[in-house]
This record gives C-alpha cells, structure tokens and sequence, in this order.
C-alpha cells in the first residue's frame, strides 16, 4: 500500500507550469509581441479551448456556467470545494502573466497531488471567470460577479461592448454560453494567485504578497457634446471643442488624484474623438476615468471633485456634459485566516512576505461575498502590466504555486476554517 507523502514534501514542477504559461501565452499573440484575447472573441474561445482540453486531460468534471464561468472539479474527498482560479481573458496590450498564471498554476496543484498520489479531503475546483478585464465589456470581473450574484445574467448578456456587439450573443458565438445557473454554489474557501502588476514587491525585494484586500473601482465614462467646426475660420470665442473639453478633464484628473493623495490614483485610458479630423474642432468625445482608492470616503471625494470639474468644463466651453457609470466596487479586505495562512506557508517556504493591498481588481474581490476569499502575489519586475514586458522571475512564479499549494491543502485538509468560524 503506497502511503500518500506527507502534504509538506510535496512541490509543483516548474517546467511543467512554464510550458503551460508559454504555450496559452502563444494565444492571441500581436506583432507587437502583445497577447491580445479580449473577452469572447476568437482568441479568447482558443485559450479557453486550450485549457478546458487541460482540465480534462486531468480528468477534471468541467463544467459551464450562463456567463460561460469555466469550472474544473477533481472530484476528490467530500463536501464543498477548495476553489482557485482567475481568469485568461486579457487586455489588448496583454502580457504572458495576468490572469493566466492563477489558473494554469491551479492546473499545476491538481496535477502535482494527482502525480505524488495524494488525494486531498476536500474537493478542488479550478476556474476562470469569463471577462475579468471589462476591457471590452464593463464592468471589469463581470463573470465572477455574476457568479457571486452581483448582477443577473440576463444583465449580464444584454451587456453591449465597446465594438457594439452584446455579450450574450458572443457568448454563443464561441460555444461558451453554458447550462449551469448564476449566482453558483459558494466554494468552501478561494484563493487566487496571481502577479502583483505594481513594483512594491519587486521594488522591496519581497517574494510573496499576502494579499489584504482590493481597493474600491469607480470607472466613469464621459460624453462631450460641443460643435465640429472649421478649424480656420472659426475663431476662438465661437468654439465648442469637445477635443479641448476632454483635454482639461484629464488634466484635472490628474490633479484630483495629486489633491486627494494617498493612495488615490485617476486614469484617462480611452479619449475617443469625432470626427478625430485634423481640421475640425471636435463635435463629441467619449473618455473614460478610471477612479481607484484603497479609502471608499476618499474615493467618494475624488468623484465628487470629478463631477465638479465636468459642470465648470460644461460652463466654460459651452459644451454638453453626461456620464454613464461603467463599473463602482466598494473596497474588500480578505479573510484574515487565509492571508494568515498566505503569510505563514511563504515564510515556512523561505520567502520573505509583505502584507499589502491589491491596486488591481480581481476575481476574488468578488469571490470573497461568497466564502473566505484571499490572494497570493509574486512581484512583477519594475512593476509592468497591462503590457507585452510584463514579466515575473520562473524561481518566483515556482514560488507562488508552491505557496498555492501548500495553502489549498491547508484549506482542504485541515480544519483551519472550522475552528474560528
Ligand atoms: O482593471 C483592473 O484592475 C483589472 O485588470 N481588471
Ligand atoms: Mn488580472
Ligand atoms: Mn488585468
């Protein structure tokens, strides 16, 4: 009888979850070196065909959800599931990192246990939310929040995106559209591995990040409506320059964030001009901001002073104001069981460990309404996401799967929860 290995001894395999990363990294790749696979289109179905074909070959059950939610069960042990995951769905400028690391190393937990023999007391569940990005469709973490019961998945399909086409409809298109109801069956604990995406680790020097929690998200779009006009005959003080509004919203914006401090940050991604024609004053723009503190009463400030700047940008340009809300999370801390279990297996591992909030949203900001929810970071070097030179050491992405590990079967096999739930 092969006695199953004492849980402590066991450690991924490196080259296999390099591979992993490399191979789904190859998906939706750009000339710019970018990996571009933007919620449901054809690059997405393909990654998610890639690592659903993963998932079986592990012999994991898969399962679908209405927001086409992707679920791998091991179906080991008893009761509720020990959930990890994120999400593979990326940004235009994509890196080989974000997302994706969480999940493949999930894929590499299941299969490290599964090689060594080990069978865990609690099922494991890996999964990806469907467009955690809201980069084509907002609001960002749309899936996992359908999935925690944040919005309806008749919401939820009816989302139009930013090419005009609507969710349900693309969710269809690439086969994804699944069977199981939202909101889903809450696991017994989640844990999501994932970079960091700023430079405080790496920067620090610090291996692990024992993730606290997830700053609160208030995502504007703003419509300009001033008058296109001849750019030479019309003089200054008859223009209505939507191009010219936009251009001083985003320079207050910036300076909201200055004024606010803290860790409140402002950002003017997107400023979509018409006719963006180089002799017409702008008739209409459309820009986003994207407003962030770790402090909800800060944060509320910050869109305040925003709305005070597009009445007096209205006033002083004779131009039409509306916003439309794209996506507002409240700030979330995580359960301070799991980050204590984050902590503890990263120093008993030989990393040195910083507990700190996420600047980013995730997954388990949303997951963490459901069960006890936490997240493990691995620096990323100077800092760089959102971009093809996102990149993380192989000893550190080793790391964090190894930290993964060791928290999941704490999670399944131990009673770590039940004894101060
Ligand atoms: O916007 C974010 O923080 C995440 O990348 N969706
Ligand atoms: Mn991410
Ligand atoms: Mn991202």
């Amino acid at each position: 009888v092969s006695h199953p290995p004492d849980r402590a001894t066991l450690r991924i395999d490196r080259g296999r979850l390099l591979r992993r990363l490399e191979d789904l990294a190859a998906i939706g790749k750009q000339s710019d070196g970018s990996c571009a696979r933007l919620a449901l289109t054809d690059a997405d179905r393909d990654g998610r065909d890639l690592v659903t074909m993963w998932m079986r070959d592990l012999g994991l059950q898969v399962s679908i959800d209405t927001v086409g939610n992707v679920f791998g069960r091991w179906a080991v042990g008893e009761g509720l599931p020990v959930m990890v995951g994120s999400h593979i769905d990326t940004v235009r400028t994509g890196g080989a990192f974000d997302g994706n690391y969480g999940v493949l190393a999930g894929l590499e937990v299941i299969e490290t246990c599964q090689q060594a023999g080990y069978s865990p007391r609690r099922p494991v569940t890996v999964a990806y939310f469907t467009d955690e990005e809201g980069a084509r469709f907002a609001p960002d973490m749309l899936g996992s929040l359908v999935f925690a019961g944040g919005m309806s998945t008749e919401e939820a399909h009816d989302t139009v995106g930013t090419d005009g086409l609507r969710l349900g409809d693309e969710l269809a298109r690439i086969g994804y559209l699944g069977p199981v109801p939202c909101p889903g069956q809450a696991p017994y604990a989640f844990v999501e591995l994932h970079i960091e995406q700023g430079p405080v680790l790496d920067v620090e020097g610090i291996g692990i990040g024992a993730v606290t929690g997830v700053q609160g998200i208030s995502w504007i779009e703003v419509t300009v409506v001033g008058q296109s006009n001849h750019a030479g005959t019309t003089p200054m003080s008859y223009r209505r320059d939507a191009g010219y509004a936009a251009a001083r919203i985003a320079v207050k914006a910036r300076r909201i964030a200055l004024e606010i401090g803290g860790a409140q940050v402002v950002t003017v991604g997107k400023i979509d001009l018409h006719p963006n024609i180089v002799n017409v004053v702008a008739a209409r723009a459309v820009l986003t901001v994207d407003l962030r503190n770790t402090n909800e009463q800060a944060l509320q400030r910050a869109e305040a002073a925003l709305v005070a700047t597009l009445l007096e940008v209205a006033a002083d340009e004779d131009v039409t104001i509306t916003t439309r809300q794209l996506a507002r999370f409240e700030p979330v801390v995580f359960d301070d069981r799991v980050i204590d279990l984050v902590a503890r297996h990263a120093e008993a591992q030989g990393s040195s460990v910083l507990r700190m909030p996420s600047g980013a949203g995730h997954d388990a900001q949303m997951l963490a309404r459901m069960c006890p929810t936490g997240m493990i970071f691995v620096p990323s070097v100077k800092g760089i996401s959102h971009n093809p030179a996102e990149f993380t050491e192989a000893s550190d992405l080793e790391a964090g799967a190894n930290i993964l590990l060791a928290v999941m079967l704490d999670l399944a096999d131990t009673d770590v929860l039940e004894a101060t739930r």
